[in-house]
């Protein structure tokens, strides 16, 4: 049984407690929560060698049978879903209400829906008069999960349930801040009986992650985090080239045209910037307004961002990163609408904050700060909007607010985005192509492309004699 304050590994369903513990820290009061064990190269083998074991059994398992087992471990999420609300709160600070009705009902979710897209998916056949040919997918192996701090339970779930329900067994690497809902879903795991092996959860920073990517036995990877981490992977899996999915940073745009329901479009626009302390990589960091309403737009923002109720930042070192932004866009003589500071106590807050005034050259405007605040911009034409909202080394999100149909569509189709969202923000369906271009990531979860991902075809050829007549 895992205990809840000191975190072991899960391997060949077992916990082992092995490696230096490290301190976990609790974001809204700094204090340390959990001693974690850190896997050193000798752990990180045993959990490759243990996946490897499992995995041809499981591999061999008709899908039915792996969705089955993925619709157990989704009863398995709701039956302990207070412990795992609880497990999230605690190393996140995230409000209630959101790991309520976000996080943790959208693990369950992900096991259910590739539970239904694996069962329900066809294969391929393609037909010449004397030619069959025919795909059969076979899944990569053993796969490497290394999941960001920032919605731990639902982004490692959301590998999870292709990733397994495709054939492949993990190894997962949580964040060294947010270990405890993976920990409690290994237990879960365990509970549902699970094949021992078949998921496999080690803890560690990212040497540990670097380990495991690079471990011979491991045969893809799938990383959603930082474009720094994320091509640091991509250089330990070269010599391998091992297939990795990628879904990375973000600077993205919100578009604000004249004829928008201001009311929506200011409200949506305080959820994309401050949902989760802004600590969402799909978070809109520039808004980018219609000149006609550019004032009393900022205006109507900066009473609500106001009344936003401060989430902390995950780690100190993250308020600090956050926090020098802010000092930045102060030493560039920045426009504060609100916030700009930190306060007073303890924990990892920041105040939710809007600016204004700043270049697009500034590194205000073209790093990811991930934390709540936005920069608001006016223009004045659609090309100048599209314009901006392109200039970027990131395309991962986009968001445009308009009563216009026309403009709707002709807009969005012309944003260098993965992902558009027109009058609403994070508007879900699990079966749709989710990731970004540019530094913005490699390849596209969701549906049946993240089936795609975790399984290799091979394309089986037959040549069909005549029969004689
Ligand atoms: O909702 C999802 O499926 C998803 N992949 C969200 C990613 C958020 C990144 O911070």
């Amino acid at each position: 049984m895992m205990s809840f304050e000191q975190v072991a590994h899960f391997i060949g369903g077992s916990w082992v407690a092995e490696g230096e513990p490290f301190p976990s820290h609790d974001p809204v009061t700094g204090q340390v929560n959990r001693r974690v064990h850190e896997a050193d190269s000798a752990v990180v083998d045993k959990a490759v060698r243990a996946a490897r074991q499992a995995a041809p059994g499981w591999a061999a398992l008709p899908v039915a049978e792996r969705a089955t087992w993925m619709r157990r471990l989704s009863e398995g999420i709701e039956a302990r879903f207070d412990d795992l609300v609880a497990a999230e709160i605690a190393d996140t600070g995230k409000p209630l209400e959101q790991t309520r009705t976000l996080d943790i009902p959208r693990g369950a979710a992900n096991f259910r829906a590739f539970a239904e897209i694996a069962a329900q998916r066809p294969s391929e056949a393609f037909h010449l008069t004397d030619v069959l040919s025919y795909t059969v997918r076979r899944p990569l192996g053993v796969v490497a999960v290394v999941v960001p701090w920032n919605l731990p339970f639902l982004l490692m779930t959301w590998k999870l349930g292709p990733a397994l329900v495709a054939g492949n067994t993990v190894v997962v690497k949580p964040s060294e801040n947010t270990p405890g809902s993976a920990a409690l879903f290994a237990q879960i795991c365990a509970d549902v009986g699970l094949p021992p092996g078949v998921v496999n959860v080690i803890h560690g920073y990212g040497t540990t992650g670097q380990l495991l990517v690079s471990h011979e036995g491991v045969d893809g990877v799938t990383f959603t985090g930082s474009t720094r981490t994320g091509s640091s992977i991509m250089k330990s899996v070269a010599d391998r080239v091992k297939p990795i999915s990628f879904e990375l940073g973000g600077k993205n745009a919100g578009l604000v045209f004249a004829d928008a329901d201001l009311d929506r479009a200011v409200e949506g626009s305080v959820r994309s910037v401050f949902t989760n302390g802004g600590q969402v990589c799909l978070c809109t960091e520039r808004l980018y307004v219609e000149r006609p309403i550019f004032e009393e737009f900022c205006a109507r923002l900066a009473e609500k961002a106001a009344s936003v109720t401060p989430q902390p930042m995950i780690s100190a070192e993250h308020r600090e990163k956050v926090l020098s932004f802010y000092a930045l866009a102060r030493d560039e003589g920045a426009k504060f609408l609100t916030g700009g500071g930190a306060p007073e106590g303890p924990g990892y807050f920041v105040e939710p904050t809007v600016v204004t005034g700043l270049p697009e050259s500034s590194r205000f405007n073209r790093e990811e700060i991930f934390g709540p605040v936005c920069h608001v911009s006016p223009f004045d034409t659609e090309g100048e909007a599209v314009a901006l909202a392109n200039d970027s080394d990131y395309g991962l999100a986009a968001t445009l607010w308009t009563t216009s149909l026309d403009r709707a569509h002709r807009v969005a189709q012309r944003l260098e985005a993965g992902l558009v969202w027109v009058n609403t923000w994070y508007l879900r369906d699990l079966r749709t192509p989710f990731g970004g271009v540019k530094l913005s990531g490699i390849g596209r979860e969701g549906g049946t492309q993240s089936l795609d991902f975790y399984s290799e075809p091979t394309t089986i050829t037959i040549k069909l004699e005549s029969a004689d007549e």
